[in-house]
């Protein structure tokens, strides 16, 4: 399963350098396991995960190898998506071409601009965040706006009365949903704000409505306004909630080139604590709702993506689709137990793994109800 995050944002705004930094960050961390550019503008960017190298590591010692397994992040798709401008909705710039792109992502990251730099001309003129995030969001609800006008109007809406084999009440009550957001878009607002109920984010899903995606806002700032992005004269602020993350595309451009060590001095200088292209992985990742479950073995050490609440037989057919039916059951057994069985201080990887684990009563035998956990350590248990 690899989820789609569309980078979209005005002209200028640090799209590409942020993109092109992900992918060469790629290329450093996991050159073993084969990630690529699929198209120019599209690439598949692992989810880091500290926990696959001791999995790793306990697996190597438990199973007598003389080399670590090979390690096999989760992954997201990240797709850099040019051409949004003012207008786009009405065809300006590349136009419909591009909103249909941004249609297909789970996610949608919004680069903001917010640094300053003479050198690079932006395109609604003096520097202002929050302007240029409403920009963007007027487009993509114009284009909402669009599709809600296409929606025809059931057979016997005005009269309240469904027509048999015509029209259904479901049918009326998802119009109706429509009106609503009809108007309310009209006003400026994002369907992402009118809709938070989950039924009706179902009733108009095959919409595809651009505005209801979930977003995480990126403001790309100067390098020196990294430390101090909690100042409380910058303008930002207001923006900067649960769904925002600050960073300077052009400092990650840069540290992906250099050893780690060299990046732990480079962001001590800088005064900050950690680099900004794991934080946006990570946070989309959680956006998404998606959690991991960990296989370990001499194959591999491994995590794989699902959404949360996925239940044991599900989650095993996302490893193979066989295993769905043929589920028998599923040895899981948390990830801080796996590593640590007996509850050590400071354990070794030598004090971990299955057999461990098994002798002090942590692995559970989970049935088809279970819902997996993020970081249950699994083996499933198939039928023939
Ligand atoms: N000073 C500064 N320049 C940046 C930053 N991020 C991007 N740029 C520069 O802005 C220009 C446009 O960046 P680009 O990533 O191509 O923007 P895009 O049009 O959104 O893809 C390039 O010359 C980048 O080097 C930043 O954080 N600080
Ligand atoms: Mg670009």
């Amino acid at each position: 399963m690899n989820l789609k995050i569309g980078i979209i944002g005005l002209p200028n705004a640090g799209k590409s350098t942020l993109f092109n930094a992900l992918l060469k960050k790629q290329v450093a961390d996991v050159a073993a396991y084969p990630f690529c550019t699929i198209e120019p503008n599209v690439g598949v960017v692992a989810v880091p995960d500290e926990r696959l190298l001791r999995l790793a590591q306990i697996t190597k010692l438990e199973e007598h190898m003389n080399e670590l397994p090979p390690i096999v992040p989760a992954v997201v798709e990240f797709v850099d998506i040019a051409g949004l401008v003012a207008g786009a909705s009405k065809g300006e710039g590349l136009g419909n071409k591009f909103l249909s792109h941004i249609r297909e992502v789970d996610l949608i990251c919004h680069v903001v601009r917010n640094f300053v730099d003479p050198s690079v001309v932006h395109v609604a003129g003096e520097i202002n965040p929050l302007r240029d995030k409403d920009i963007i969001e007027t487009e993509l609800i114009l284009a909402d706006l669009q599709t809600l006008e296409k929606q025809q109007e059931p057979f016997g809406y005005q009269q309240h009365k469904p027509q048999p084999d015509r029209s259904t009440k479901e049918d009326f009550e998802r119009f109706d949903l429509v009106v609503k957001l009809r108007s309310e878009l009209n006003n400026g607002r994002s369907v992402r704000e009118i809709i938070t109920d989950e039924f009706e984010q179902e009733m108009v899903r095959d919409l595809h409505l651009l505005s209801m995606k979930p977003t995480l806002f990126v403001i790309n700032v100067n390098e020196e306004e990294l430390s101090t992005k909690n100042n409380t004269n910058n303008p930002i602020i207001p923006m900067t909630n649960e769904n925002t993350l600050v960073i300077c595309a052009k400092t990650e451009a840069e540290l992906v080139s250099l050893t780690p060590e060299e990046q732990k001095e480079y962001l001590t200088a800088l005064g900050v604590k950690a680099s900004g292209l794991d934080l946006l992985i990570q946070k989309a990742y959680q956006m998404l709702g998606l959690i991991s479950f960990l296989t370990t073995g001499v194959i591999e050490a491994r995590a794989w993506t699902i959404v949360t609440g996925t239940k044991a037989p599900q989650a095993a057919g996302t490893i193979h689709t066989d295993f769905e039916k043929k589920f028998i059951k599923a040895d899981c057994v948390s990830y801080t137990d796996f590593i640590n069985p007996s509850g050590l201080a400071s354990p070794k990887p030598s004090e971990g793994g299955w057999k461990k684990s098994r002798e002090l009563g942590k692995v559970r035998q989970e049935g088809r109800e279970y819902s997996m956990r993020d970081g249950d350590v699994v083996e499933f248990k198939i039928g023939a």
